[in-house]
């Protein structure tokens, strides 16, 4: 049998090119107008850990920072459109001096478009809160990274009282409006119940950032009855995939009193529904598009050339861009790229591993740890292979900015992501978005979320060192055709799911479950 072409009726291939051209313009615009339309009448209210932005102390005075963000991408447009409050952790170190005695302040003040109003906390409420149940006992119990999770009671009772703490600063600015709620992630677990049990009547959004683990690894929380009641006080509660999704339904199944409904994706709690959804979370694919051609991503790509020598880019280059994490993998990529060289002795000298490491959770011991153990690997790494003029692994520890992260996707033959467990993977996502040549090649995780939109990665077991090392020597060998064709259908991808796409499709899953009553 001859083999079937994607051939499409020339009617079809208007229809998708006429798709294609109004999804250009599901930018934020569409996006703010559509939560608009769809939450009239309602106070919309964003809620997160880290604020949109936040005020430091300078030499010169007080400056305003806005640390890039995929999430603030997305969650701007909303606040804006909807003239919405953004309720977060004030943790800049001039956030007080610039707020009113509420801690609301507008923003932006010349341009007033939202307001954010910021949630003080003492630094052993930060530690406890944050540090301890979020870091120390969320981040590794739902990772399985096998990182052991640490519990403290003490810490507990302070991450009860954070999350009283945001619910009433959220019901000060509601008052007695109706209002949709839109909570982000794991240090918020709580806040759904309180709220719901104050205001039944409101609107309850949550998405969690990481994976949700199975009933097995979950059932060592100590306070686990407590965090799904609080979960359970949300009308819709989302995950990046489906099998997250499937995990949060059997953890609730054995865990807890509850009608698991596996039919409509739904459990009831006393009486009230929660929509288990999964919702995969993007970028914004065009502007990291326009932004990878700029004069700022050429400068620093300069920037690099100057710092690590000219010879580097004779070399196939293999890059790394992550937080400091035990659950990113560093260290099994570096150890791949290992034994890559002594199976492969010829490859000495042709290629270079770059890895750009932002430190992140510093106080933690886990986190000092993982580090101490990189430094050392990489040490030993270099002084077994390096050459004259040729240094194996270059790592560059330090948070580097949007445009300098561009400009290391636009060097990469080979972008690594080889996290032990990601609820999605944002940088596989700009790495691709950012390659409008159509070029280089994807090495992925597959305990990535992005691995399922993403079969046209080269997609590993990181915990199999020897898959990754002959996943990084194919790569090495990987001809252009083969490259460019999964390129392009990896932008693809991307194209038709940004950080827009994510958040249409909540409200609009919102619209779905919880309809705005017909205005008389
Ligand atoms: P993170 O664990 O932070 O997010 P990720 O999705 O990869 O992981 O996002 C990291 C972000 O930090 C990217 O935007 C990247 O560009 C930036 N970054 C990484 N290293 C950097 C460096 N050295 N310098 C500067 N910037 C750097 C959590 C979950 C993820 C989920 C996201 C969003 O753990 O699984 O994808 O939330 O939901």
């Amino acid at each position: 049998m001859p083999p079937v072409k994607d051939v499409a009726p020339s009617s079809l291939l208007w229809a998708r090119k006429w798709k294609g051209l109004m999804k250009a313009l599901i930018d934020s615009k569409y996006l703010g107008n559509f939560v608009s339309r769809t939450t009239r009448g309602s106070r919309v209210v964003v809620v997160s850990n880290r604020e949109p932005c936040l005020h430091e102390r300078t030499a010169g005075g007080i400056e305003m920072i806005r640390p890039a963000s995929g999430l603030v991408t997305a969650l701007e447009p909303i606040v804006r459109a909807t003239h919405g409050i953004w309720v977060a952790h004030g943790s800049g170190s001039a956030d007080r001096y610039v707020t009113d005695e509420k801690g609301r302040i507008t923003v932006t003040p010349e341009d007033p478009q939202y307001t954010l109003r910021r949630v003080w906390m003492t630094k052993k409420e930060e530690n406890g809160y944050y540090y301890s149940i979020s870091n120390r006992a969320l981040w590794p119990l739902c990772h399985i990274a096998y990182t052991r999770p640490f519990f403290s009671r003490d810490d507990w009772e302070i991450y009860k009282i954070v999350n009283r703490r945001f619910c009433e600063a959220i019901l000060d600015e509601v008052r007695g409006e109706p209002a949709v709620v839109f909570i982000q992630d794991y240090h918020l677990a709580l806040l759904p119940r309180m709220l719901r049990n104050e205001r039944p009547d409101l609107k309850l959004v949550h998405f969690w950032h990481i994976p949700w683990p199975n009933r097995e690894a979950f059932r060592i929380f100590p306070w686990g009855e407590e965090l799904l009641d609080g979960l359970l006080g949300n009308d819709i509660l989302g995950f990046h995939i489906q099998y997250h999704c499937n995990n949060f339904m059997g953890t609730v199944d054995r865990g807890i009193e509850a009608m698991v409904d596996y039919e409509h994706f739904r459990i009831h709690r006393g009486g009230h529904p929660t929509y288990i959804r999964a919702f995969p979370i993007s970028v914004d694919f065009r502007q990291i598009g326009r932004d990878a051609g700029s004069p700022k991503v050429a400068e620093n790509r300069q920037r690099f050339i100057r710092e690590l020598g000219e010879e580097v880019l004779q070399t196939k280059l293999y890059v790394g861009v992550d937080r400091l994490d035990y659950t990113k993998g560093i260290a099994e990529r570096i150890q791949g790229f290992d034994i890559m060289l002594k199976r492969h002795p010829e490859l000495v000298g042709k290629a270079t591993l770059l890895q750009l490491a932002a430190p992140s959770r510093t106080h933690l011991e886990e986190y000092r740890a993982v580090s101490d153990e990189i430094d050392q690997r990489v040490d030993e790494i270099n002084w077994h292979h390096q050459t004259d003029g040729w240094t194996p692994i270059r790592f560059l520890r330090a948070h580097h900015d949007y445009y300098s992260v561009l400009a290391a996707y636009g060097m990469a033959d080979v972008l690594m992501v080889t996290s032990l467990h990601d609820g999605m993977n944002l940088v596989a996502k700009e790495f691709i978005s950012a390659r409008t040549d159509d070029d280089g090649i994807l090495l992925l995780s597959r305990y990535t979320g992005a691995s399922r939109e993403l079969p046209d990665a080269l997609l590993v077991n990181p915990f199999d060192v020897d898959e990754v090392a002959d996943a990084m020597h194919d790569a090495f060998h990987m001809t252009e055709k083969e490259r460019k064709g999964r390129m392009r259908r990896l932008r693809r991808k991307v194209r038709r799911n940004t950080i827009f796409d994510w958040g249409l499709k909540i409200f609009e899953e919102l619209e779905t479950v919880l309809p705005v009553e017909e205005q008389a």
